[in-house]
């Protein structure tokens, strides 16, 4: 008997360490997940190449894109892409115009694909910890 309730109470005692852990796990998430404009003015234009920064970038991080989209997209590309401006085949652009973006970890590069507009410094490279 004394030891079905010990074990009772173990179980009790778990299930409330496992909230508890739970809901500090939730509010390290909150804290965490953060969402940044890209942009200094909040669009995304040429010369965005400085916007990130002095910034710090965590993965799950969301970046917005905010852009008339029959001027410019948002293609996310790797390093290669990124230095020479040469979107890789079978890159999808994104174009809604007001685009949401989470960060992975590492780094992420972003260009517009808009002919001479990466050249014109409308790319960010965003290192996400
Ligand atoms: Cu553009």
């Amino acid at each position: 008997m004394a030891k079905g309730r010990g074990s009772a109470s173990w179980s009790a005692r778990a299930i409330v360490t496992l909230m508890a852990v739970s809901v500090l796990l939730l509010q390290a998430d909150y804290v965490q997940a953060a969402t940044y404009t890209v942009g200094d003015s909040g669009i995304w234009t040429f010369n965005a190449v400085g916007w990130p920064k002095g910034k710090h970038f965590r993965a799950g991080d969301v970046l917005v894109f905010n852009y008339n989209p029959r001027m410019h997209n948002v293609v996310k590309v790797d390093s290669g892409s990124y230095n020479n401006c040469k979107t890789p085949t079978g890159a999808k652009p994104y174009t809604s115009g007001k685009d949401r973006i989470t960060l992975s970890k590492g780094q992420n590069f972003f260009i517009c694909n808009f002919p001479n507009h990466c050249e014109s410094d409308m790319k960010i490279a965003v290192t996400a910890v």
